[in-house]
């Protein structure tokens, strides 16, 4: 009789009070795994770190994965799916505490070595990768433990006072009965008060830790050399003269930004190390400051992402400040047999670029990005930028190793995910204006093309409601390895009209209206738009 008593007197507790422990365990749990991680890395903390291993899970697994994580919104989704289990799984902890409270301790226990076998995949080898999680698997553990004990006191218990039990229409007790479990309400809000102050304590302290020195400061910090070769300012004539257009130059702010990275890797430039070694006769490294040392050159140089839709903005333009990649390499002394370089970031990611073709391309490892220095998102401190190739297979952000080798010995991220190893960027074009619906009358069609592998834009055509190709203007285009705009007047006529974009590169190649998805190596076809003249 005794036992059954004390099973209704816990189970009529409220059920929501316990998924509130298993809750608040959890975020106790990822606050003192946070500051545990801003001392080892802040991409181990226990949330990102089985997020970053959900999102590079091996490609059989996740083979259409691959195309979305390219995708700028797919990061966060992946997060917010973690964030969610997280949530419903300590949640259910909780309440399956309240009847067996060590199933509930040991689901906090599994959790915190889930996330540590998630950092021993992450593909830096870090001893101390898995101790967040571990420890933030027995934080919730004790957590759990602490609320359930003071949810509970330990025995000799009183009934106390009416007013301070927390389910009061229980049945009430004879002294002599097994011992009272009712919650205890004072009980339940000092050990929650204990759990908010301590995470929060150690959640302030994470970010006061990761802020101190931290890549913030060191960009702030950070001078950008004067360039030998500087460009002078554009000229207005760059601008299509169409009111609305888009700037040829993208502003930072605005510039796509496309990675793996679910904690953006905070590098100080101070603490930054460039190494060159694999098939090469010399291997050395160098510093930020023996990079500062080195020629800086400017270039306008538009970069895309092969995952670019047709009509997409994973494309953007800016003045890159960074000293060319060539002399380093030749100072390395390749040797013969090498067919890529494999540039690998702070935080693992691979990038498989041709050695076939690349001292044409004139590869910069840079800097300054419009006059700043690299922004954090774009690869403080050093990044690669290599004209004409899409990102994947040039545009290490993060750099900090460059090795010379072969395709067989070292694929890359993406090429075991199904994606191609040449990928120079099409020739392609893309419709801008008009936005939305238009007025009867004189209109303006405008965009931008580009065709960074394939000597820039020669002309862009348009053709409306499937009439002939008329060409369109074009603004003037510093470099072939810049988009270009173009603009093309128009009498718009009331009802539904289709356009159609097209361009010609300066070798003279139309790009294809055959369509083709972004896998494996950019999407082809026309951009298209309907637009409704009101
Ligand atoms: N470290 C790192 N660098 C990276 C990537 C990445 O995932 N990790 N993605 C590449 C891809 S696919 C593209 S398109 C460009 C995008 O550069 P941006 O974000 O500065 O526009 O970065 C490249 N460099
Ligand atoms: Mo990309």
């Amino acid at each position: 009789m005794s036992v059954t008593v004390v099973e209704e007197q816990r189970t009529s507790s409220p059920t929501w009070l316990f998924a509130l422990f298993g809750f608040l365990a959890a975020g106790f749990a990822v606050a003192v795994g946070t500051l545990v991680a801003a001392f080892v890395d802040p991409a181990y903390s226990p949330i990102e770190v089985v997020a970053s291993t959900a999102i590079d899970l091996p490609p059989q697994a996740v083979k259409e994965w691959a195309t979305s994580t390219f995708g700028t919104a797919s990061k966060s989704v992946v997060v917010g799916v973690v964030v969610v289990a997280v949530i419903a799984i300590s949640a259910w902890a909780g309440v399956a505490s309240r009847t067996r409270p060590r199933l509930g301790i040991q689901v906090m226990l599994i959790a915190g070595v889930v996330g540590a076998v998630a950092a021993l995949l992450r593909p830096v080898d870090a001893l101390l990768a898995p101790v967040p999680s571990l420890v933030a698997g027995a934080s919730a553990a004790l957590a759990l433990w602490w609320l359930l004990r003071m949810a509970w006191p330990p025995q000799p218990a009183t009934l106390g006072n009416p007013s301070e039990v927390f389910a009061p229409d229980v049945p009430t007790f004879d002294a002599t009965v097994e011992t009272p479990k009712e919650v205890s309400r004072r009980g339940v809000l000092l050990g929650i008060g204990g759990v908010v102050v301590i995470g929060g304590a150690a959640l302030a302290s994470a970010r006061w830790l990761t802020t101190r020195a931290s890549a913030v400061a060191s960009r702030v910090g950070a001078v950008l050399p004067r360039p030998v070769e500087s460009l002078a300012p554009l000229p207005a004539s760059v601008q299509a003269p169409v009111p609305d257009m888009r700037p040829f130059i993208t502003p930072n702010a605005d510039f796509y930004r496309i990675d793996t990275a679910v904690i953006v890797p905070q590098v100080m430039a101070e603490e930054w190390t460039l190494s060159f070694d694999g098939m090469v006769r010399r291997p050395f490294t160098i510093t930020y400051a023996d990079l500062l040392s080195m020629p800086m050159v400017e270039r306008d140089i538009t970069i895309m992402c092969v995952s670019n839709p047709i009509g997409g903005d994973l494309i953007g333009t800016a003045r890159w400040l960074g000293t060319p990649l060539m002399p380093l390499l030749e100072r390395a002394g390749l040797e013969p047999g090498a067919d890529q370089l494999l540039s690998t970031s702070v935080d693992g990611w691979t990038c498989s670029t041709p050695l076939d073709g690349l001292g044409e391309a004139e590869p910069l490892l840079a800097i300054g990005m419009n006059g700043e220095p690299l922004p954090i998102d774009h690869g403080f401190p050093v990044r690669i930028i290599i004209p004409g190739l899409y990102g994947f297979i040039s545009a290490t952000k993060w750099v900090t190793r460059i090795q010379a080798t072969t395709y067989a010995a070292e694929p890359a991220y993406w090429t075991v995910r199904g994606w191609a190893t040449d990928a120079p960027v099409l020739t392609g074009s893309r419709i801008d204006l008009p936005r939305g619906d238009v007025a009867v009358g004189p209109s303006v069609i405008a965009g931008v093309a580009w065709a960074m592998a394939g000597d820039g834009i020669s002309r862009v055509e348009v053709s409306i409601d499937e009439g002939p190709w008329q060409e369109a203007n074009l603004a003037e285009q510093p470099t072939p390895r810049t988009w270009r705009q173009w603009w093309l007047d128009w009498e718009a006529t009331p009802g539904r009209h289709g356009i159609v974009v097209r361009a010609t590169n300066a070798l003279g190649d139309t790009q294809t209206s055959e369509v083709r998805d972004v896998v494996p190596s950019g999407a082809t076809g026309y951009d298209a738009r309907v637009i409704d003249v009101v």
